[in-house]
């Protein structure tokens, strides 16, 4: 695959992107790359992020909402495979919230029932 032209040599998910980094991938094509989470959560605790750099969700979907929608519908599909198609997806967006990495992931998660509101 081609260097996506939004990069930030700084940013640890560029990097796990460029191969620079290991990671469990699971699923990539040429807009977004899905690879298992360091701290899982769940029995299925998966983060797809785009190939380009954008530090958060809102920024994706002004910049790129294409990459948004395949980024969603790589979640989906891997949510089907390995848990029967139901889950939660997450994006964390601001220190508030709870991010800590800022290139755009939504966090897959599946393979347990899951309490409503969140922590
Ligand atoms: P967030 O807090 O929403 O920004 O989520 C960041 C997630 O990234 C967190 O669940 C742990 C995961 N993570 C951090 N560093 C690495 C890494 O180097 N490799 C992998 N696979 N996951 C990582």
């Amino acid at each position: 695959m081609s260097t996506p032209a939004l990069r930030d040599p700084d940013c640890l998910f560029c990097r796990v992107v460029a191969g620079e980094l290991p990671a469990e991938l699971i699923a990539q094509d040429d807009q977004v790359v899905a690879f298992r989470d360091l701290n899982p959560q769940a029995p299925v605790h998966v983060l797809v992020v785009p190939r380009e750099h954008h530090a958060d969700v809102a920024t994706l979907a002004r910049a790129d909402p294409d990459a948004l929608g395949a980024l969603v519908r790589m979640g989906a599909s891997i949510a089907q495979e390995q848990a029967g198609g139901q889950f939660r997806l997450v994006f964390n967006s601001g220190p508030d919230a709870g991010q800590s990495v800022y290139h755009v992931h939504g966090h897959v998660l599946a393979g347990r029932g899951m309490a409503w509101p969140p922590g």
